[in-house]
């Protein structure tokens, strides 16, 4: 060990010294003089209550690093996938509070999402597939929007893996405006990624099928089967994806995992790594090797490298195939405009990162024990060269040597890998499980003292991670500080709450170089399984406290029609359609009785008046299925048939005022 380790190492006890003197002064000057205290709670003594309850000076340090008081903000917000909950977890960093679920593809009662309320419906039904109501979805790679490869705080997108839909989610109020049903794909894993300016959002396949998963036989997999990547046009302006200019490109049916923009000096090129180049098909009870061992048996897969820029070029150019009314870029059209190369990649990799500046690709094998760094620079110079061999579908190949800038060996079951603003890269070991830090050389050598592509030193992680995330790890300048281990297996972390275990998101601390590198707090995740995360500076976010004016329509985000300002409240009735516009403030609706015939079709608005943040009003109405939430001046709109008669009490379901109980109203159906 080098010197400079081992004064590294020494700090964090000099600075805990500190801080432990500092305790002591404190407790000494606030009520040492006191009798003998009975035990270390009741004393406030910190090292007396510390030592009760097991707590190391490891531990005190994490606490004091993490712990925020009552009305403190945290630094970053962290958006998180919420893996088959189908939504997006919200979490403030270091306290790692949950601050909200954002409802996506999922009906989620407390907002309201997916209860009747017309702006939610809609936006659920846009995922419909088949004329299905798809109500969940397994969502993975959660993509802030970037200005110039850096956060924006204004929008976050992200995938349904299992259904192959991409969300759109505003984050001036965050909430989901749009779900995009992927026309070509049956599943994705690839996606979201965004471009450094948001213009497009990428979306990669995974497991194969027919372009439209139409019918085929496996046993025509070689030539009936593909892989795809879609690139969904983003319109800041409408905050929506623009369906008619986006476009998809045609790929072998090896199983695209993911894919990341490039940026600064690879920005136009898209990356995207593969395994099963095997073409595996599965069928153990054939006696085929099941798909872990066929998918398993190659040295290399095959690193997708797209020209993005010019892709767009050649669909703009109308140059495309159109598969469910959709335009997509044939693999032929791709080699001959060529716009797509194959860079081999060692062993079923996971996960392709690019670096801050753009310069490299890094790929990591789950069956290998190193990440392996491509330099954008050689790919370039290599496709310049030319004179490649091509794979069965006549895809140039780069030779591995050639674009290889190197291999760093951090450990077993390297996965996901993000940066540090200080030369630092960070990957996940799966199996060890850890989070290894390692060193970038080229231009990031200068930046710490540790030797360029080197392993610096491990974390043990509780247990089995997948991704990990650090403050804005993935933009053109991270931020470093904390890095999120997200754990898919917490085994004895908690209390046992029975046999489904939540996941174990766990903060590190990688403020400091070298080797030191805690653990500070873990934090169970209980609903669903999260994989990838985004943080991002909180001052960068800057969402409404009330919508902008009464009578706003979040799915337009502008006023609605229908807003029922207070002295505007009424019932008409043409025929056996009622239509009823509704006010609601602390703490009435009005009207307070809705009479209406069984057999009337109904449409209801409500406005909240309020212009008080944080006044909400829930909406319930039993036996009908309506539940809806109505923000400060938010108009909320549903419909239904008035099916049964009866008498059916609505009320607020948002405890809003200290006459909450008395915010209910009848609504009577007569027979
Ligand atoms: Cu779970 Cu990015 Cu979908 Cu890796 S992915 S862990
Ligand atoms: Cu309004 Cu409770």
């Amino acid at each position: 060990m080098k010197v400079k380790h081992l004064k590294k190492y020494f700090l964090p006890f000099i600075l805990l010294a500190v801080i432990g003197f500092l305790l002591v002064a404190a407790c000494g000057g606030a009520g040492g003089e006191t009798d003998a205290p009975e035990s270390a709670a009741v004393s406030g003594d910190i090292n007396a209550i510390a030592s009760e309850r097991g707590l190391t000076p490891a531990d005190i340090e994490a606490a004091v690093r993490t712990y925020t008081p009552t009305g403190m903000h945290d630094e970053y917000i962290m958006f998180a996938s919420g893996g088959h909950s189908g939504q997006m977890f919200v979490i403030g960093m270091p306290s790692m509070r949950m601050l909200k679920t954002i409802a996506v593809f999922t009906p989620e009662p407390w907002q309201g999402w997916g209860y009747g309320a017309q702006s939610t419906m809609e936006v659920l039904d846009q995922g419909n597939i088949n004329g299905e109501e798809i109500r969940w979805g397994d969502t993975h790679h959660p993509a802030l929007s970037e200005t110039a490869g850096e956060y924006d705080g204004e929008w976050v997108f992200i995938n349904d893996k299992a259904n192959a839909r991409i969300a759109v989610i505003d984050l001036r109020d965050f909430e989901t405006k749009q779900i995009v049903k992927n026309p070509i794909a049956i599943n994705d894993h690839g996606g979201t990624m965004v471009t450094p300016d948001t213009e497009w959002i990428i979306e990669g396949g995974q497991y194969a099928a027919p372009l439209g998963w139409e019918y085929a036989s496996l046993d025509d997999y070689a030539e009936e089967y593909r892989g795809m990547v879609t690139f969904w046009k983003f319109d800041r302006e409408s905050g929506r994806v623009q369906y008619d200019q986006s476009f998809a490109m045609e790929l072998p049916p090896y199983w695209q995992d993911l894919c990341d923009a490039g940026k600064l000096v690879s920005e136009g090129w898209v990356f995207c790594n593969s395994f099963n180049t095997e073409m595996a098909t599965g069928g153990v009870e054939d006696g085929n090797p099941p798909f872990e061992a066929g998918a398993s048996q190659r040295d290399m897969d095959y690193m997708h490298i797209i020209n993005f820029d010019k892709a767009v070029e050649v669909a703009q150019a109308g140059q495309v195939e159109m598969v469910a009314d959709f335009p997509v870029i044939s693999m032929q059209t791709a080699i001959d405009e060529k716009l797509l190369y194959f860079a081999p990649e060692p062993k079923s990799p996971h996960g392709v990162d690019i670096s801050p500046g753009g310069e490299y690709m890094v790929v990591s094998g789950k069956l290998d024990p190193h990440v392996t760094i491509y330099s954008f620079d050689k790919v370039l110079s290599a496709i310049e060269a030319g004179g490649f061999k091509t794979d069965d579908y006549g895809i140039p190949i780069l030779a591995f040597d050639d674009v290889v800038e190197a291999q760093v060996e951090v450990g077993l079951g390297p996965l996901h890998t993000q940066f540090g603003p200080d030369g630092y890269a960070y990957t996940s070991l799966f199996l060890e499980p850890a989070v290894a830090r390692w060193t970038m050389g080229g231009e990031y050598e200068d930046l710490n003292e540790d030797p360029p592509w080197s392993l610096v030193t491990k974390t043990p992680v509780h247990y089995n991670v997948g991704h990990i995330a650090t403050a804005e790890g993935d933009t053109v300048s991270p931020d470093g500080k904390y890095l999120v281990s997200l754990n898919k297996w917490a085994i004895d972390r908690f209390q046992n709450v029975g046999p489904l275990l939540p996941q174990n998101f766990q903060l590190i601390d990688i403020s400091r170089p070298g080797i030191t590198m805690p653990l500070l707090y873990d934090m169970p995740i209980g609903n669903g399984e999260p994989h990838y995360a985004q943080i991002i500076k909180a001052d960068k976010l800057d969402p409404w406290e009330v919508y902008p004016e009464i009578g706003w329509n979040p799915a337009t985000q502008s006023p609605d029609p229908n807003a029922t300002l207070a002295g505007e409240e009424r019932i008409e009735r043409d025929g056996n359609n009622v239509e009823i516009w509704m006010s609601a403030v602390r703490s009435h609706f009005s009207p307070e009785h809705v009479e209406i015939n069984e057999g009337d079709h109904v449409t209801w608005h409500i406005t909240n008046v309020e212009r008080a943040y944080d006044a909400t009003h829930g909406f319930a109405l039993p036996g009908y299925n309506i539940n809806i939430s109505i923000e400060p001046g938010e108009t909320a709109t549903f419909e239904f048939d008035a099916t049964h008669d009866g008498v059916f009490t609505y009320y607020c379901s948002e405890f809003c005022s200290a006459l909450h109980l008395e915010m209910v109203g009848y609504m009577l159906v007569k027979p």
